[in-house]
């Protein structure tokens, strides 16, 4: 059993597969703290968890033309200029059962926790391909990284970003080896990951072994054949992957945590908590609750750090308090965040359907019964 040395999971984790192990923290603790605590933090793994000894553990990073390569050990790492930030990781597949609910998709059934906030430090990327010789002389070019993680043929787990982002010090990606002041947990990637801020998280490679400058994405499955965006029409037998751009800045998102879908309030005033967030550095400016199915509609508080400038890496928490309206056997509570280019989401799922259920960002929707 490749995955018998898996690390011990926290058993609050609402589990969506054992192996590969793939679990969203339960909704009544997603939203409870600003920062999500590590044990419980959302993870998404593709393949068996490496068991790396932190004292052997080398990161390559291939030099520029030129250059010598980069031959890290994990104090070399730490000797670069220590960068500490708070970005929001979502998964793409994040909301996806929502779309299941439409048309079959291939995929887990993530409802609305595969998303997490962390306070990450390590090493800014590009210092580290600076000293690798690396510049800005192909606009083109990608960064392609690799995991330690491989499957029974030995292929690794891989991704890549535009060199353009990785080199630009404003997008603060990191090789990160903190998550909340402590070394990364095994399910995160220790001793190394990739934390590539406003991106979606399947370019945030963990049990970072190597790093390398291409004219090309990555070659990697989930480069490639997997995390992109197609029109509703599209299915297993006509999609062509190489047509659609990979995943990278994900768009607006929100939803609601409290109350849950099915529950019975009370009457008088309904508290109706949740997050929001954007990719690529998109700062939330509002989120809109309906309790009435989208007919009226509320700004609610904006709680959780407030944001830098197109550097708002982060989730904000929101929550409304308002009066149960008369009368009302019935609410359906609806919210919809706004960011700062004046994005929205769409209002159902149906026409962003995709046949890989990703990019699922609906208004969300939740039905309660008020008590007589
Ligand atoms: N990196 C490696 N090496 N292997 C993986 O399976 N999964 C990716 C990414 N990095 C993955 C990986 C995906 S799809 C996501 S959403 C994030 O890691 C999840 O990070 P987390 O498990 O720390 O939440
Ligand atoms: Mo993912």
């Amino acid at each position: 059993d490749p995955y018998a040395d898996d690390p011990k999971r926290h058993p609050a984790l609402k589990v969506n597969s054992q192996r590969p192990f793939n679990a969203e923290p339960p909704l009544e603790l997603l939203t409870e703290t600003y920062i999500t605590p590590n044990p419980i933090f959302f993870t998404r793994n593709h393949l068996p968890v490496p068991n790396l000894d932190p004292d052997t553990y080398r990161l390559h990073v291939v030099g520029a033309p030129g250059h010598p390569s980069l031959c890290l050990s994990l104090d070399d790492l730490c000797k670069f200029p220590k960068h500490e930030i708070t970005v929001t990781l979502q998964c793409a597949g994040n909301r996806r059962s929502e779309m299941m609910q439409i048309k079959e998709v291939k995929g887990l059934g993530w409802r609305t926790g595969a998303i997490s906030t962390a306070c990450w430090a390590g090493a800014r990327l590009c210092d580290v391909l600076a000293q690798a010789g690396h510049q800005l002389s192909d606009t083109e070019a990608h960064v392609c990284f690799e995991g330690l993680d491989c499957d029974s043929t030995g292929t690794a787990y891989g991704a890549s970003i535009p060199l353009a982002r990785a080199l630009n010090p404003e997008a603060e990606v990191l090789l990160a080896y903190e998550m909340n002041g402590q070394p990364l947990p095994r399910d995160h990637g220790f001793p190394v990951r990739v934390v590539v801020p406003g991106v979606v998280g399947a370019r945030h490679v963990k049990w970072l072994g190597r790093v390398s400058v291409e004219a090309d994405e990555s070659h990697s499955h989930w480069q490639r054949r997997d995390y992109k965006g197609f029109c509703p029409s599209v299915d297993w037998d006509t999609v062509d992957f190489d047509s659609a751009p990979s995943i990278q800045e994900l768009p607006v998102q929100s939803a609601i945590t409290e109350p849950r879908d099915g529950e019975t309030i009370e009457s008088g005033d309904v508290t109706v908590k949740g997050y929001a967030w954007s990719g690529g550095g998109r700062a939330v400016i509002r989120v809109d609750v309906s309790l009435d199915g989208g007919l009226t509609w509320q700004a609610a508080e904006l709680d959780g750090e407030e944001q830098r400038p197109r550097k708002a890496w982060a989730w904000r928490l929101w929550q409304l308090q308002a009066p149960v309206p008369a009368g009302q056997k019935e609410l359906n509570i609806v919210c919809k965040a706004v960011d700062d280019s004046y994005n929205v989401q769409p209002d159902t799922v149906a026409p962003i359907w995709n046949l890989r259920g990703v990019l699922s960002n609906a208004w969300h929707r939740v039905r309660v019964r008020v008590a007589p």
